[in-house]
């Protein structure tokens, strides 16, 4: 069972990461290839399709990561491990939030020979819900090498003047340049950690810490999925719904009301022992 210590939990709210082992076991990892092949094939086994499908086999540049936002809505395998309560638990220590919800999941793909992902900070595109705070626990298939593509977090940057969205996350020639522009405005030599880590393992990044990757010049593909994570007392803010990723999931909001709906943003752990009804069953179903 994956579990935080003190110590880790005040690492990441020093650094604005932290790196972890073994969130995935050997069985997760296989399961989650297996179904992985299958969603870029456009094989979704709920018939739902995921909220953002941007990459497919056979009309996708294959240079670029493979990448798909809110898998778990198109396949329970994916659904059970990244909903599980310790995920949950973990992120809300980390946060000290009430509880956790799914925002977004991400499924990534970078295989041997593919491009860079953009620098950013995750929370600059989500001032349409509040308080839009997202933390993120990434978790990997692969083993992962520095040169292999590693994610890479930047230490105490969740402390720096927060940016707006800049430049293009996929395939960016020089990936690392809204970050160092961050850092120059800090005036700060930049502390890059790259997240190399044995399968299964992965790191957890605060919505503001800068992140990104290089291109897979290593020689493993690089598969990870990411839980992007936001507190359990959240709400919509419908006046921000045409900023950044608002217009996909604005979509969800119920006239007349600010409430998110947990059949689409699922609170998968809270202090008082919540856990959004039916999650169980629905993951159960795999
Ligand atoms: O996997 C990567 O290289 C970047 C992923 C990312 O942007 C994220 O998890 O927020």
């Amino acid at each position: 069972m994956f579990e935080l210590s003190l110590d880790q939990i005040e690492r990441f709210r020093e650094d604005g990461l932290l790196i972890v082992e073994n969130v995935l076991n050997d069985e997760d990892i296989e399961a989650l290839r297996a179904r992985y092949e299958k969603l870029f094939r456009g094989e979704f086994e709920t018939g739902i399709l995921p909220d953002e499908v941007n990459w497919q086999e056979g009309t996708s540049d294959p240079t670029l990561t493979r990448q798909i936002c809110n898998g778990w809505k198109a396949d329970r395998t994916l659904a059970r491990i990244l909903c599980r309560p310790e995920h949950g638990r973990a992120i809300a220590e980390c946060m000290d939030w009430p509880g956790t919800r799914v925002m977004i999941d991400n499924v990534l793909w970078k295989p041997v020979g593919t491009r860079s992902l953009g620098f950013h900070q995750d929370n600059a595109y989500l001032d349409w819900f509040k308080p839009g705070h997202l933390c993120s626990l990434w978790m990997s298939m692969d083993d992962v090498s520095a040169e292999g593509g590693a994610m890479e977090l930047v230490r105490g940057s969740h402390k720096w003047h927060h940016s707006e969205p800049d430049g293009v996350f996929h395939g960016p020639d020089d990936y690392r340049a809204p970050m160092q522009k961050a850092a120059k405005r800090e005036g700060i030599d930049p502390d890059i950690v790259h997240v190399a880590v044995p399968k299964g393992g992965g790191s957890i990044h605060h919505g503001w810490t800068w992140h990104g990757s290089g291109p897979n010049t290593g020689a493993n593909p690089r598969r990870s999925l990411v839980l992007h994570a936001m507190s359990s007392e959240v709400e919509y803010v419908p006046e921000k719904f045409g900023h950044a990723t608002g217009p996909i999931y604005g979509r969800y909001r119920q006239l007349g009301s600010t409430v998110m709906d947990e059949n689409h943003f699922p609170i998968i752990w809270t202090r008082d022992g919540h856990r959004t009804a039916s999650l169980d069953a629905y993951c159960a179903a795999a």
